[in-house]
């Protein structure tokens, strides 16, 4: 983000994702708990572990020389479950995590239920004591507000990511379920510039990245849209191979063995061995 230019992220649940987002050129990887946990097929509702986000993020981040900005929910409970989370997810060369200020536990943003936030002093103690846990420089905490998920409105979200600049947050995300963009552009003309913006455009997809970089967002993330597309792949695949009683009609649609031979750099691997 040094040089001004918007950074735009893709979402993963595990290391093959995270190869293909970089293979594709996004800039990092969203190691998102909605498909992390989806790939275990269970609800994003912190029910799994912090090892078990952990674990899924240091997958990434050991196959790609991109940084994995890893979504760690609500930090996994309070303030020392965040300074734990901040120096383990350091130590496991993670770039960047981004707490969000739901209580915990939380639900997935686009899931029909309660979104009920952390009083606003209480997420800037997190934010500050994320940033007194993390031991080196470069670590990048990222601060998200479920204030538009919660219907409170732009003037909350402001307020509250001005806050959470002000702990410390070197980035503030703001989140929206709207089928368009004008709350987020009404919070990007309401933010002074302190700190960069990032923004998850899944409800309003026909928002391009070159507009949102006009009003002021530095960072977009593309959550879920390679867990869904896998989805819809995989259902097509084996769905035309048991109805055609054979695995011909897939074969030109599918990589080749090859190709996932490259990506597991068995070549590397082979040689290695030599
Ligand atoms: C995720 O990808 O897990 C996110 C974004 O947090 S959202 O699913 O839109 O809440
Ligand atoms: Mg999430």
């Amino acid at each position: 983000m040094a040089n001004g230019r918007l950074v735009r992220i893709a979402g993963a649940h595990d290391a093959l994702g995270a190869k293909l987002a970089q293979e594709a050129s996004f800039q990092a990887v969203w190691a998102s708990s909605f498909e992390v946990s989806a790939s275990r097929c269970l609800p994003d509702a912190s029910v799994l572990t912090m090892t078990e986000y952990l674990a899924a993020a240091a997958a990434m981040q050991k196959a790609i020389d991109i940084p994995v900005v890893a979504d760690v929910d609500t930090g996994y409970g309070n303030n020392l479950n965040v300074a734990h989370m901040v120096r383990e997810y350091e130590a496991a060369g993670i770039t960047a995590v981004c707490i969000e200020d739901k209580v915990y536990p939380k639900v997935n943003s686009f899931a029909e239920t309660a979104h009920d936030l952390l009083p606003l002093p209480d997420f800037v103690r997190k934010i500050e004591t994320a940033k007194a846990a993390q031991r080196g420089e470069d670590f990048y905490v990222i601060a998200r507000t479920e204030a538009l998920i919660n219907k409170l409105g732009v003037a909350e979200a402001l307020e509250r990511c001005y806050a959470y600049a002000e702990g410390g947050a070197d980035a503030v995300l703001i989140h929206s379920k709207r089928r368009d963009q004008g709350e987020i552009v009404e919070f990007l003309n309401g933010w002074d510039g302190r700190c960069p913006v990032v923004i998850v455009p899944t409800t309003y997809p026909q928002w391009a990245a070159a507009d949102a970089e006009k009003h002021g967002a530095s960072v977009v993330i593309y959550a879920n849209q390679g867990l869904r597309a896998t989805v819809q792949a995989l259902r097509d695949t084996f769905g035309t191979i048991l109805a055609d009683g054979t695995s011909l009609g897939v074969e030109d649609g599918i990589a080749p063995i090859s190709d996932v031979f490259a990506l597991q750099k068995l070549d590397d691997w082979m040689a290695l061995e030599a």
